[in-house]
């Protein structure tokens, strides 16, 4: 499964929102088109008394060219007839935060080490992702266990994103505010 069509990606099979919830650290970032959230990103999943899987998210930011601060953000998730494949609206707790409307696949997760999310949000003519993002989430504030590394990898290239992530820092700039 590797032609790069975003309709043939593999998504988590039977994936568990409920084993999803909790805190992910984002480890890795393959950015899209004017990138927002830098680094120091942890994102925070859960499921409400409804079943529906909402988040919250914080990362370092840069707005109005220079301003440097730690955006607070929110997702709320549209159910789709896959199980891994969601609509996210997002929006910021500050109203110049970016916000919108994004596909939110899980590719991948064991739930309790890494996790690796994809979204396109255009998809080319030829039937290729022109512009996406995916966040590598771990468990572990410290990055993937070694021997999580090799799926990863196996998964960035069925995803076609492979050698486009830069690695995301936690340096605790978030901790704070
Ligand atoms: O950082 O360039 C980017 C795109 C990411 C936009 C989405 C941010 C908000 C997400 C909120 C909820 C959780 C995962």
């Amino acid at each position: 499964a590797q032609d790069c069509q975003v309709s043939n990606i593999q998504v988590m099979q039977n994936f568990d929102r409920s084993r999803y919830t909790g805190r992910w650290y984002a480890v890795a970032k393959k950015d899209p088109v004017g990138l927002f959230l830098l680094d120091n990103v942890v994102a925070q999943f859960s499921v409400d008394e409804s079943g529906k899987m909402t988040a919250t998210a914080q990362g370092r930011v840069i707005i109005l060219n220079n301003w440097e601060m730690c955006a607070n953000m929110f997702g709320t998730f549209e159910d789709t007839p896959d199980p891994a494949k969601f609509k996210m609206r997002y929006w910021g707790a500050a109203a110049y935060l970016q916000s919108g409307n994004d596909d939110h696949w899980v590719i991948d997760t064991d739930y309790d080490n890494y996790a690796i999310h994809y979204s396109c949000r255009e998809v080319d003519l030829d039937g290729t992702c022109l512009d996406g993002y995916s966040f590598i989430f771990s468990r572990h504030p410290t990055g993937l266990r070694p021997e999580d590394q090799k799926i990863v990898t196996d998964k960035k290239k069925d995803i076609c994103f492979l050698g486009k992530y830069r690695r995301v820092s936690h340096t605790g700039f978030c901790e704070s505010s």
